[in-house]
């Protein structure tokens, strides 16, 4: 595939089609089922009822056909029912569905650690783990880290979201929805100021400095494990940290035996335009976690770094009963071939152009949008109130609304609320993108008269 085209993929058309309101009736008979059954503690974006799934394109209960710009939060990179992972998982199911893999083994877990160790950052002997989740990949970080430093202390950042198990939520910046109620959290975990070049207006050798002496001063190098950062931040708006951030921060951890990890879940994967995302600046971590893309919907995780860290724990230390089960790694191989094959980090780079042309032409048109920025197909708008950089919520949250009610799943994210993140599956057809464009467009713009109205 080159660039621009998009991919053959499931028999599910690919167009937007709306028949009913959304949600429909249907769907609307099973949100009063689930609000009997599942927790009020469990939210839904968009609460239609999927019965189907291809490319680009979710079909609800109603036979209502949705553009999906979201890609279940960076997961469905290779799109819904990418035929490479529906294969092998069909061939995988049938032979066996777990051993545990720490009771006997199988090749595919090993297969997956060999890929990962080749497709990560930097050229050094490597080991990886697999887990169920992309928190459970970021606590075994922070445990190899304390393991193999013999030190304690963890610093992550401002906006940073590393998951909701009790120690993510201690690395987590948010408090609602993540954190509110749920504490006392893990403790050992100091946090620094994050590049955030739209709102601090620093440099990224600045930032950097900014953040190291507050590390230095309030936790200590020699007492410091790890470092845990997003290249570029995902919950907390897409915050791509200014130029020189990433590099000199990485640099004051090998400096002074501090572990850098990379949290690059929701980054990692072709995302960005690059496999991973601290490519863009010839970053190469001590440890990167690995989520949502690597295995095409299937829940799969990894860790993987340097051979000496991820070695210094003792055996029997790292494991799980469903860690790296193998319809998940067959998922995962068929999503990495599909990756390669389809040349998706290029695909994603042309989705940048496309998408970044729009959206900074919309910019031009709507005041409200204080900024757009992000790499690859990982693209976000900032909202504001007009001339300022106060955070506009409210207007982010109608456009979401909009964009919805008329067949286009949107995300929205940040620290502020503020942010519309745009996910959309490496391997969407263009005219679909185009077309979800033009309903956020239109999304925008009926936000925006009546914010102004207001
Ligand atoms: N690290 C960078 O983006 C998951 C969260 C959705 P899990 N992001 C989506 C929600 O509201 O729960 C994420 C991430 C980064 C860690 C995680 C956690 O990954 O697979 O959700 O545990």
């Amino acid at each position: 595939m080159t660039g621009t085209q998009a991919v053959p993929t499931t028999g599910l058309t690919q167009e937007r089609r709306v028949v009913t309101e959304i949600p429909g009736p249907r769907s609307r008979e099973l949100i009063a089922r689930r609000t009997v059954a599942v927790s009020a503690g469990v939210g839904t974006v968009l609460p239609v009822f999927i019965t189907e799934a291809g490319g680009g394109i979710l079909r609800d209960v109603d036979g209502n056909s949705l553009i999906d710009l979201g890609a279940g939060i960076a997961v469905l990179s290779v799109g819904h029912a990418a035929p490479r992972v529906v294969e092998r998982v069909q061939e995988q199911v049938a032979k066996f569905t777990h051993t545990c893999f720490m009771v006997t083994a199988y090749e595919g877990y090993v297969a997956v650690c060999e890929a990962l160790n080749r497709l990560t950052p930097g050229t050094h002997e490597k080991r990886s783990a697999l887990f169920n989740s992309g928190a459970e990949a970021v606590e075994n970080a922070i445990k190899v880290a304390r393991a193999a430093t013999g030190r304690t202390s963890i610093v992550a950042f401002d906006h940073a979201y590393h998951g909701r198990t009790n120690l993510t939520m201690a690395l987590t910046a948010k408090s609602m929805p993540y954190k509110h109620s749920f504490g006392p959290f893990a403790g050992e975990v100091y946090r620094a100021p994050m590049s955030y070049p739209y709102r601090d207006g620093l440099s990224g050798a600045e930032a950097a400095a900014h953040a190291i002496s507050i590390i230095d001063a309030q936790v200590g190098a020699s007492e410091t494990a790890a470092v845990i950062l997003e290249p570029i931040q995902g919950e907390g708006g897409f915050v791509v940290p200014a130029e020189g951030f990433l590099p000199a921060i990485s640099q004051w951890c090998t400096d002074n035996g501090v572990v850098f990890i990379a949290d690059e879940i929701q980054t990692g994967f072709a995302r960005t335009g690059a496999m991973f995302a601290c490519e863009h600046e010839g970053v190469v971590p001590d440890l990167v976690t690995i989520a949502k893309a690597i295995a095409g919907g299937l829940p799969l995780a990894g860790l993987t770094g340097r051979a000496e860290l991820m070695d210094a724990v003792h055996s029997g230390g790292l494991g799980g009963t469903y860690s790296g089960n193998p319809v998940a790694c067959a998922a995962g191989l068929g999503a990495i071939e599909t990756i390669e094959e389809l040349g998706l980090v290029a695909r994603a780079g042309h989705l940048e152009t496309m998408i970044l042309e729009r959206l900074r032409e919309m910019a031009t048109r709507y005041p409200v949008i204080g900024e757009v920025r992000g790499r690859g197909a990982m693209i976000a708008m900032e909202f504001v109130r007009q001339g300022t950089k106060e955070p506009a919520a409210d207007v982010c949250a109608a456009v979401a609304k909009a964009a919805h009610a008329a067949g286009v799943v949107i995300l929205t994210c940040g620290t502020y609320g503020n942010v519309i993140r745009l996910l959309p599956p490496l391997v969407i057809a263009e005219d679909l993108l185009h077309e979800g464009l033009d309903v956020l467009d239109e999304a925008i713009g009926s936000a925006a008269t009546a914010a102004a109205g207001d």
